[in-house]
């Protein structure tokens, strides 16, 4: 094991610039790359600390790199690609992690530890290896060490394909978690789907998005275990027989159609300083082993392969929509499928100990689910332990109550589930009689006690909507069953509350809460921002990463002009390594001189990507009119992918690239304005844009997003929110000031209100300026030869009533913009609010929202391994 270097005190920003600059340095030529203009600041004075490389550790890596190459990859040093070179580092890494992995596991087992599961549709884990290195505490000796081997340690990391197994904040969410849950020693699972195409990448051509498959494992993942000995039989769909027994009792017996394999895939997850590992265990569909080839001749050969292939459908694809319920058969099954899958894992678990004495399951097990899409393990653990365990139905609520929480992420309604009864009579027809049984209970004990015959009450809260087609409420089945219900930020956990479940939180007040998100500062500040992160070290301490409170310290220094200096120089350093980044993905030559303004996310109309392309417009118009307008150079920079069948979404982001294109080539502004919408975003692109912002995009109506997360990595990397008080934007500016960001908007009253009469066509009549650039949508201007070509945006924001109340938004934005652009130009303001944004942080690790759970929600204690 690699002893701990002690720090020494030597250029650490240069360094790191250099690093980050050979990340993208693959296809073009520095020469062409973006003008590397003097810094706005002189180079600080080398003071950052680096880490002194232990030269044993180093040989010592080195040598299982080379012992790997050949013994695990079978290649040779001369021959090996640089795919060969990533898989031996990762080999090299498991050694230790494995270890690792059984102690925890060994030490949870020998203490029969209470311990979370959590049920997550997604976890958008985007690469291991460097975060994998870094929680080691092994990045710096692997890099010393691939660099003797004549290669750059940035360069061979690139190897390696996101895990993008998550649309966006949801499965972040979840990956953050378990890294946090790992690193602050929690017993815990993840549970999810093995998906063998992750979400879609995006190709951008003629400014369009066209979605691509995502094999993330075609060359295999070196990081995954498969586990053969838990591999679990699924049954599904048939029909339910009841039985009487000759004392008269009845009970339901069912007969399923199929039987589908769950196979588990563990990736181990590295909690920083090989603190515990946990495991993320992601289940594969496949043909059940009894799947009976017998029966088909050989004219039936081929059939057969083709019903194989329906049950290894299931979890083929991740649905690439994240506010939108396309309600398909599929996705029901999906769900189904891993959390029947996990609750058995569970249950074999709990067994190994208890033999079937469930009197203890509530103690030891606590359940999460993530978002609504679980929710179908309620119904699973009542029937397990019903049916196949023999437990009462009294007996099993009592259980499945008391195990089970329930985090809402969204108050969108057309986000919330809700699944058609006629594909529970199809598929899950034991299930339904659960359901119904629960819902009865429910309307019947609890319900008619507190409004006695309102029927329009029950109906309100029934499980069941009634109509044409009945459907299932996922989300309040989910509230009727949890012990807590939690939002993610305190103004999202108040709405859900008040507004989405008014009537259930009458009934229980105590049911409710909140856990305001986090991210972990591992991957979002150590590992993507090394040069921050140096002088982190040097400020707050080597545990800064740890316990991110610490990284306070900095503030005191803020108003110092020599940490102003460095800071913003760390920051210009990352600006010119994207500025690289941006060159070879879209060609524009960007200055990092400028203001580089960024968002970041899912395209959605709540968001608002529009609001931001009419504001861009509106500064072009500017610009042409006077081209010498006293304003800084400023570079939009976009990440977005929408979903396939957004319509609207897609024709914006094809309207924020005609846009770019148009403004990038126009002469006459004189590069003082540059627009980029950057393909295929992700988690590892993510890590490359984000240190390099500064200004944080966070637009949404106020109401609509939940929390946000971009929003605490961006100011975690000393970028000011320009945003509205939504979500946690509220609980950031709290902790960093008012007057170190840019507020602006409307509130979440203010929106309520307007709501009631609102009349885009007041503001656009009433606002030439945001007339003129509506108008603009219209004419061919930036898509030459096709007029109309931009109007739906247009008809949305002005026919179809601007539902998001983007022009109403759009005078008090500009206004923001317009701050924004005077502390810019004042260096030591900006730098001091830069610097506040970063080191008031500390809330938003998710490490803290961990604990929250830990305390408030699953009664849960870390355990020292
Ligand atoms: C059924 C289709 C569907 C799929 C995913 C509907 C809704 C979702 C997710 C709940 C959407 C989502 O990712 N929500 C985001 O969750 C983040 C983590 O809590 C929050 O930070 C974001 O504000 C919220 O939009």
């Amino acid at each position: 094991m690699a002893t701990k270097a002690p720090a020494t005190k030597t250029a650490a920003a240069p360094k790191a610039a250099k690093t980050a600059t050979k990340t993208t340095a693959t296809k073009t030529t520095a020469a062409k790359a973006a003008p590397a203009k003097a810094a706005p600041v002189k180079a600080a004075p080398a003071k950052a600390a680096s880490v002194a490389v232990d030269k044993a550790a180093v040989e010592q890596f080195k040598a299982s790199v080379l012992n790997h190459l050949r013994t695990t990859i079978g290649t040779s040093q001369e021959k090996a690609s640089k795919l060969a070179w990533w898989q031996a580092v990762v080999a090299s890494c498991n050694e230790e992690i494995f270890g690792l992995l059984t102690d925890t596991q060994k030490t949870h087992a020998k203490n029969d530890t209470r311990a979370v599961h959590y049920l997550s549709a997604e976890f958008l884990m985007g690469r291991l290896t460097v975060n994998n290195l870094t929680n080691l505490e092994k990045f710096e000796v692997a890099r010393e060490a691939l660099k003797e081997l004549g290669l750059d340690i940035n360069e061979v990391c690139e190897e390696e394909p996101d895990m993008a197994l998550g649309n966006g904040g949801l499965g972040r969410l979840a990956a953050c978690f378990m890294d946090s849950l790992a690193t602050c020693n929690y017993p815990c699972v993840g549970y999810g789907i093995h998906y063998e195409n992750g979400l879609f990448r995006q190709e951008i051509q003629s400014g369009k998005q066209f979605e691509r498959p995502d094999s993330w494992r075609e060359y295999g993942c070196p990081w995954e275990v498969c586990r053969p000995e838990s591999v679990q039989n699924i049954p599904l769909g048939g029909y339910v027989e009841t039985q009487t027994a000759p004392d008269g009792t009845k009970s339901s017996v069912w007969h399923p159609a199929t039987v589908i394999k769950a196979v588990p895939w563990d990736i181990p997850v590295v909690g920083y300083r090989k603190s515990s590992v946990a495991i993320l265990r992601l289940w594969e569909s496949r043909a059940a082993e009894s799947f009976n080839w017998d029966v088909f001749n050989a004219g039936g050969y081929v059939d057969a392969q083709a019903e194989k292939s329906l049950t290894e459908t299931i979890s083929k694809v991740l649905y690439p929509n994240d506010s939108t319920e396309a309600g398909k058969e599929l996705r029901l099954t999906q769900q189904y499928f891993f959390c029947a899958a996990s609750l058995r894992d569970i249950l074999r678990r709990y067994n190994r100990t208890h033999h079937h004495d469930y009197s203890e399951f509530a103690k030891k097990i606590a359940i999460q689910l993530n978002d609504t899409h679980p929710t179908i393990a309620i119904p699973e653990l009542m029937r397990l332990l019903i049916d196949e365990e023999g437990l009462s139905f009294d007996a099993a609520w009592d259980i499945t109550s008391k195990s089970f929480n329930y985090t809402n992420h969204t108050l969108l309604p057309e986000a919330l589930e809700k699944w058609p009864v006629y594909l529970f009579e199809k598929l899950l027809p034991r299930h339904l009689e659960i359901i119904y049984m629960i819902n009865h209970n429910f309307l019947t004990g609890v319900v008619d006690k507190i409004w006695p015959g309102n029927n329009e009450m029950k109906a309100k809260l029934s499980v069941i909507e009634e109509g044409d087609c009945r459907k299932v409420r996922m989300a309040n089945l989910c509230v009727i069953t949890s012990g807590r219900v939690n939002g993610v930020a305190k103004i999202h956990s108040q709405l859900v509350k008040d507004d989405l479940f008014p009537e259930y939180a009458q009934i229980w007040k105590d049911k409710f809460c909140n856990v305001t998100n986090g991210v972990t500062p591992r991957r979002w500040l150590l590992s993507c921002n090394r040069g921050l992160a140096a002088l982190y070290n040097e400020v707050s301490g080597k545990d800064w990463a740890l316990n991110l409170d610490s990284c306070s310290k900095l503030k005191a220094y803020a108003d110092k002009k020599e940490y102003q200096d460095r800071f913003m120089q760390i920051k210009y350093e990352n600006k010119v390594a994207l500025a690289k980044t941006i060159k070879e993905l879209v060609g524009v030559d960007v200055d990092p001189n400028a203001m580089f303004d960024v968002q970041v996310k899912r395209l959605h109309e709540y968001k608002r990507q529009h609001l931001n392309l009419l504001y861009i417009m509106s500064l072009y118009r500017a610009l042409l009119e006077n081209p010498d307008m006293d304003i800084p150079s400023q570079v939009f920079i976009f990440g977005a992918k929408a979903a396939p069948a957004y319509t609207l979404a897609k024709d914006i982001i094809y309207a924020i690239n005609a846009v770019a294109d148009k403004v990038n080539n126009d002469l006459r502004i004189k590069g003082k304005l540059k627009v980029v919408f950057l393909p295929n975003y992700r988690v590892s692109l993510a890590e490359k844009i984000i240190p390099a912002a500064d200004i944080s995009e966070q637009i949404s109506t106020a109401g609509y997003e939940a929390s946000g997360t971009s929003n605490m990595k961006l100011s975690m990397n000393g970028a000011l929110t320009l945003g509205t008080m939504d979500g946690a934007n509220i609980e950031i500016v709290d902790f960093a000031g008012i007057e170190n960001n840019f507020i602006f908007g409307l509130s979440v009253d203010e929106v309520k209100e307007l709501k009631k009469h609102y009349n885009p066509w007041d503001y656009y009549n009433g606002n030439q300026e945001l007339k003129a650039v509506i108008d603009w949508l219209d004419t061919d201007y930036f898509t030459p030869g096709q007029p109309g070509a931009l109007s739906s945006i247009k008809n949305s924001l002005l026919n179809l009533g601007d539902p998001f109340l983007v022009l109403a938004d759009f005078a008090s934005y500009k206004e923001a913009h317009q701050r924004a652009q005077q502390m810019y130009k004042d260096k030591a303001r900006w730098a001091k609010a830069a610097i506040i944004n970063s080191a008031t942080m500390g809330n938003f690790s998710s490490d803290r929202s961990i604990h929250d759970y830990a305390r408030d929600i699953w009664n849960l204690k870390s355990q020292k391994i």
